[in-house]
């Protein structure tokens, strides 16, 4: 099994797409054939108005469609995405449409992984509309965590420790959309020792903590792969340097930075992770701080390959929040 994740067309890539994002202006994308999620925010300073990113294997994939996900999957790992229109659910008592939207969302998702037998949920990226807008007394992210916090209990899964890597990024409009890789071995959550875990954030930042892990190692047949989770500038449980977007670039890299030697206490490749080594996306609240952003990135991430976003920030006074991965092989056995 090789998972490789290549900007699309891959000239030469081997294999079979499992499954990949769309981020750019997507008015026309074709229907790809394979599970593609629609990441509808500008791209910043790139020479196209759309890329495609995608998840390669070189083994055999059977490929479904299953209670509104589109999944492909090989022998141990699995790719899905599934969007789901907000008014397609209804509020119920205090239950916002949003919150209903996430839980069903997630149950799906794990109604899915316990059927393929993939139980375990490695990486997680969601998309919200109007992320911190506030509607039925609550900000939607906060509703998002509600209903995303739900479906983990629900499903008897931990919401603490055992939890995927994630993002959680505000575009402007369209259905809440969640794009999900899956595998059949266990990850080993990472946490940051400058943060508070998320899933132990105080009440002050909404009635259920968010439920994912500041870096995952996930182990596809034959590979080690490091997902770091969307990491912004946040120490402890605050945020810093609100309104100096450069500052905080630099917070989010140390964090990052962070997140490279925890994995390298548990790596098993051989080779460190390194933050040079690994690629990012950058998701950027206000285009007018692009170039900003760039300066203050471009020295601390020493050329590495670099996708920059126009997008909201689950805190309102988070101005940029990068994520980053990176793929080893491992040693023949
Ligand atoms: C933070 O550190 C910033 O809710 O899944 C980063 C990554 C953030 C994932 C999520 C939220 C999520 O709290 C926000």
């Amino acid at each position: 099994m090789t998972l490789l994740h290549t900007a699309w067309p891959a000239p030469g890539a081997p294999g079979t797409v499992l499954g990949g994002v769309a981020i750019g202006e997507l008015f026309k994308t074709p229907d790809a054939g394979w599970p593609l999620q629609r990441l509808r925010a500008p791209l910043l300073s790139a020479s196209a108005a759309f890329l495609q990113e995608v998840w390669h294997t070189s083994n055999p994939v059977t490929s479904g469609h299953s209670d509104g996900i589109h999944w492909r999957r090989n022998v141990d790992v699995l790719y899905g995405v599934i969007e789901l229109p907000e008014d397609a659910c209804a509020a119920t008592g205090d239950t916002s449409p949003l919150q209903a939207a996430s839980q069903l969302v997630y149950e799906r998702v794990f109604g899915l992984l316990r059927t393929q037998g993939l139980p375990h949920l490695w990486r997680v990226w969601n998309y919200l509309a109007d992320i911190n807008g506030e509607s039925h007394g609550l900000e939607r992210y906060r509703q998002f965590n509600q209903g995303r916090h739900t479906a983990f209990v629900q499903a008897q899964r931990d919401t603490g420790g055992q939890v995927p890597a994630a993002c959680a990024i505000g575009v402007a409009a369209g259905p809440l959309s969640v794009a999900f890789l899956a595998g059949t071995s266990p990850l080993v959550p990472l946490e940051n020792p400058r943060q508070v875990s998320a899933w132990n954030y105080p009440a002050q930042y909404g009635p259920r903590a968010p439920t994912f892990s500041r870096a995952a190692l996930a182990c596809p047949r034959g590979q080690e792969v490091l997902f770091v989770s969307g990491t912004a500038s946040i120490v402890g449980h605050e945020t810093l340097h609100a309104g100096d977007v450069a500052a905080q670039c630099v917070e989010s890299v140390r964090n990052i930075e962070c997140m490279v030697q925890e994995a390298n206490r548990v790596a098993r490749s051989g080779r460190p992770f390194s933050l040079e080594g690994l690629s990012h996306r950058v998701y950027v609240r206000h285009a007018t701080d692009a170039d900003a952003v760039q300066h203050a990135l471009a020295p601390l991430l020493r050329g590495a390959p670099v996708v920059c976003v126009q997008a909201d920030i689950c805190r309102a006074d988070l101005l940029v929040e990068v994520e980053s991965q990176a793929i080893h092989p491992m040693p023949a056995a």
